[in-house]
């Protein structure tokens, strides 16, 4: 049974619920009599029909007992989590962040967020934060994800947007440089551009220390030691100088800052990269090749480049790249961030962001202040400044921030340096938790407020492409389930006032229409995007200042959007990881996804199809390394870091290097690979190091 209210028995058109691409899909009542509903195939231009087994299997998780379908509250007495009305729930919620906040002030209660969140929700729970709670302590798991490529796009071209162009640009480029993205496994339906861009006679380069399913497709496949993206960029221009390959007008008309950038990758000669990264020389000079001998050329990162202490550098270093060989500001050409979550884009555009107001604004800016707080109807001096980073305020919880508020995260699995993390909810005062299933985080809480998902509420996303999206409610939720919106419009009654309330619409596209008002003018203008237009076009490109104004799929063609109009160079060098290996700790570990768990796995975990196909942690590993401890595939291994330890089986392989282990993140217990992670945080964009932390790996027991 999937719910007791009936299903409409037309296709409603949405999208999925996971990852950035955000694929078309229809979804309509199933076949039999139990309520269910069917994914059918719909065209739309980023899938065109396609989707991984994680969108097709989604509607599972609408099912009642998967799911939670009521508020539960810890009671004092047994120290359970027990069901509960939704009015002790949220008055219980409003009472202990009020007294929270009456105690220790307004900054002692801390809100983390979510990039699933749609765009509606991410607006709202920064304006609950800033208006009803008064706090500066928000932020959210986006800062975990793109946050460095983000910080870079700021500092290159004055505006962030993940792709500055479609995704199906990709397919007719002449040759493309994926850093650090295994899109086979994170993004399946968009290997197809890579197979009709070789089809079309272009090239692909891969840079992963694993040989991945996506670095199997490619034409080169360069395997660096992780935490080295840094150098190899730099190495790289190095060489293009060097070959005097440089494209000197387009630096002269387009750029700024070019002496300094070129100057700083003159000691980034080939050897000496060959030495930091393990790339060869020769294959090095066979990516600038290719790279240069394109009339058209992309550059795409994602998590492998950017999840590093040094990740708004490395990204800073592939733009100058890109802009020195005048691949950036052209048709077919430029540099993007393959942004992870399913509104990671629109997640970081409208204010859930510590830093951050709607419209992509600063919040340190005091014109931007005066702005909000005019559509908020407050006083631009009542908002607060801003905050800590994701890891900071967590960091920080049961010392000075006492409640918090979680809405669309769940860090007990997906926070680095986990177990203190968890350690530090648990010191929690009083936890919050809004989530749709029952996540290790929400075990944690005093309070669960159950919530609506996808397939029963509207909304918006923004995809990878900054392409603004319509979900469209399929059917109604069950009966004690209430949607994020709601919440906050209850929350803000309790806390604040009956007319505070009304500044918190439970009606999305009430919503939507304020956003417009707060985005306008702002670098991520919404102001020109309504919901009929959405949904008559089938998505509409930001920014799109005004109505009747086409969107704007393709960014930076005339200017980029700095001051002066032109791109900046950064001046960069290579820094090592934060942690090196060392006769203690002498393996690389890195971490990431397989193809049917999604994040957490709070979602993934709960359905049996992907449950089967992905079962649990493991530790991929070369025979060399495996050799040297004594291990043999299946046999389970501890890791050990100096924050902790996971065991879980080995999984022998040549496709990795040998001074390298990679573990996926997405469970908890003992083979959470978080324990191990490394909080060494990005001084711009404070992204944590998930991606090479010091290890020593050792035979656990017997095969498992
Ligand atoms: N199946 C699935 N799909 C997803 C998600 C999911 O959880 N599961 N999550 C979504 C989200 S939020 C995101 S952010 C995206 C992430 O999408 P990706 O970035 O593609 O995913 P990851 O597996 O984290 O990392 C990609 C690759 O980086 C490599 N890597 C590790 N260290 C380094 C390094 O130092 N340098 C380089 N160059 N590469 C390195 C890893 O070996 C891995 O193959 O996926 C989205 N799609
Ligand atoms: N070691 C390691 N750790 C990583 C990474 C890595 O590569 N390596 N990647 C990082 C990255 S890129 C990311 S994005 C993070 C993600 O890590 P998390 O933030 O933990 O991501 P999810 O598992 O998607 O958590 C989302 C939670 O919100 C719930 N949820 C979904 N939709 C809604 C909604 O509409 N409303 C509410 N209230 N709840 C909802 C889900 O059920 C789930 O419990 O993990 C990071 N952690
Ligand atoms: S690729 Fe991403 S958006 Fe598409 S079906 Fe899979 S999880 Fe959903
Ligand atoms: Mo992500």
């Amino acid at each position: 049974m999937l719910t007791n209210a009936p299903v409409p028995a037309a296709v409603t058109p949405t999208h999925c619920p996971y990852c950035s691409l955000q694929c078309g899909m229809g979804l309509r009542a199933a076949a039999g009599a139990d309520g269910g509903l069917d994914v059918v195939a719909r065209d739309f231009p980023v899938n065109r029909g396609a989707l991984c087994g994680k969108g097709s299997s989604a509607p599972a998780l609408l099912s009642r007992g998967l799911r939670l379908t009521e508020p539960l509250v810890r009671r004092p007495g047994t120290g359970l989590l027990e069901p509960a009305t939704w009015e002790e729930a949220l008055e219980l919620v409003a009472e202990r962040l009020g007294s929270v906040r009456q105690g220790y002030g307004a900054d002692a209660v801390g809100v983390f967020g979510g990039g699933g969140l749609t765009n509606e929700k991410a607006y709202a729970l920064g304006k609950f934060a800033r208006v009803v709670l008064g706090t500066s302590q928000i932020d959210y798991n986006g800062r975990f994800c793109m946050s460095s490529a983000a910080a870079a796009h700021q500092r290159a071209f004055g505006v962030d947007r993940g792709l500055p162009f479609p995704l199906e640009d990709v397919a007719r480029t002449g040759c493309v440089i994926l850093a650090g993205s295994n899109l086979a496994e994170t993004m399946p339906p968009a290997v197809r551009y890579l197979r009709e861009l070789r089809e079309n006679g272009g090239t692909l380069i891969v840079i992963d220390p694993r040989r991945t399913k996506t670095a199997e497709q490619a034409d080169l496949h360069l395997a660096p030691r992780p935490g080295t993206d840094l150098a190899l960029a730099l190495g790289l221009l190095h060489l293009v100088v060097a070959q005097g390959r440089a494209d000197e007008e387009f630096i002269r008309e387009r750029t700024s800052g070019w002496e300094a950038a070129r100057a700083a990758v003159m000691a980034h000669w080939p050897e000496l990269v060959e030495r930091t990264t393990g790339v060869p020389v020769p294959q090095l000079r066979d990516a600038v090749a290719l790279f240069c001998d394109a009339q058209e050329a992309m550059v795409l990162t994602a998590r492998g480049a950017e999840q590093h202490a040094k990740g708004t550098d490395t990204v800073g270093a592939w733009i100058n790249f890109c802009l020195a060989t005048g691949r950036a500001g052209r048709p077919l050409s430029g540099y993007g961030c393959l942004t992870g979550q399913g509104n990671g884009q629109g997640g970081r555009e409208h204010g859930q962001k510590a830093d951050q107001l709607p419209g992509y604004r600063k919040l340190a800016d005091p014109a931007a202040r005066a702005h909000v707080a005019g559509v908020w109807g407050v006083e631009p001096d009542s908002l607060p400044g801003p905050g800590r980073s994701a890891y900071e305020l967590l960091d920080a919880l049961g010392g000075d921030v006492k409640a918090l508020l979680v809405m669309g995260s769940n860090p007990v699995v997906s926070a680095p340096r986990a177990a203190h993390i968890e350690g530090r909810l648990r010191a929690l005062d009083f936890l919050a938790v809004a989530d749709v299933v029952l996540s290790e985080t929400a075990e944690l809480a005093d309070v669960v407020l159950p919530v609506t998902q996808w397939a029963e509420e509207t909304g918006t996303m923004t995809n990878l492409e900054g392409r603004v999206l319509l979900r469209r409610a399929a059917l109604p939720p069950p009966e004690h389930v209430r949607s994020d919106l709601e919440v906050l419009n209850s929350l803000a009654e309790l806390l604040g006032s009956e007319s505070a309330a009304k500044g918190f619409p439970v009606d999305p596209e009430e919503v939507f229409e304020e956003l417009r008002l707060a985005s306008a003018g702002g670098a991520a203008d919404y102001s020109g995007i309504s919901y009929a237009r959405i949904e008559a076009e089938d998505g509409v490109f930001w920014p799109c200042p005004e109505e009747g104004h086409p969107g704007t799929p393709r960014l930076f063609l005339d200017r980029f959007a700095t001051e002066d109009g032109r791109a900046r160079f950064v001046e960069v060098a290579h820094r090592e990881p934060d942690e090196e290996t060392d006769a203690d700790y002498p393996v690389v570990l890195t971490t990431g996804r397989v193809l049917a768990q999604y994040q957490s796995g709070a979602q993934t975990r709960r359905v049996a199809e992907l449950n089967a196909a992905a079962p649990g942690a493991y530790v991929e590993m070369h025979p060399l390394l495996a050799g040297r401890i004594g291990v043999g595939d299946g046999d389970a291994v501890t890791v050990t870091s100096r924050r902790g330890r996971a065991t879980a089986p080995a999984r022998v392989t040549g496709a990795i290097r040998s001074d390298t282990v990679f573990m996926p993140f997405h469970w908890a217990g003992e083979g959470r690979a978080n324990n191990l992670t490394n909080p060494a945080l990005d001084p711009v964009s404070k992204m944590p190091e998930f991606k090479a932390c010091a290890v020593r790996v050792e035979r656990a027991g017997p095969a498992v």
